[in-house]
C-alpha cells in the first residue's frame, strides 16, 4: 500500500520511503569430510535429518568425500543452528569427529 506524505505544521514534508523489507537471509548446512566418520553412518545422517532418499543421500555423501564439503540443505538462521546441533550432538554420541556447519547462503 503507498504511504502518505507526512507533513507537519511548520512546512516539514517527509517523503514517502519505499518499505525497507528484506527476506531474512539463509544458511546452508554443510559437512565436511574426514578420515574416520563411516560413510554409512554420513548416508545415515542425510536421510534421518536432512530428509533425503538413501540414493540422495548417497550423491551428497559422495560429494563430500570426493571434494571435501557439500550441502545439505538450505535454511533460516534458526532452523540451520538447530540442524547443526542435532547432527554434531548425534556424530558425537556415536563417537564420530563429523563436522557439520553452516554459512550465509
Ligand atoms: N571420508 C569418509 C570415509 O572415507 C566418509 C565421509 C564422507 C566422512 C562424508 C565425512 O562428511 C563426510 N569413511
Amino acid at each position: 500500500m503507498a504511504t502518505p506524505k507526512t507533513s507537519y505544521g511548520d512546512n516539514t514534508v517527509l517523503e514517502p520511503q519505499q518499505a525497507q523489507v528484506k527476506p531474512p537471509p539463509l544458511y546452508k548446512v554443510l559437512l565436511l569430510n574426514d578420515d574416520f566418520t563411516p560413510m554409512d553412518f554420513v548416508v545415515v545422517v542425510l536421510q534421518q535429518f536432512f530428509n533425503m532418499n538413501l540414493e540422495q543421500a548417497t550423491v551428497v555423501m559422495l560429494k563430500v568425500h570426493r571434494e571435501g564439503k557439500g550441502i545439505c540443505g538450505v535454511f533460516p538462521r534458526d532452523v540451520a543452528a538447530t540442524k547443526v546441533e542435532q547432527v554434531t550432538a548425534f556424530a558425537r554420541r556415536h563417537q564420530h569427529p563429523l563436522a557439520c556447519v553452516m554459512e550465509e547462503n
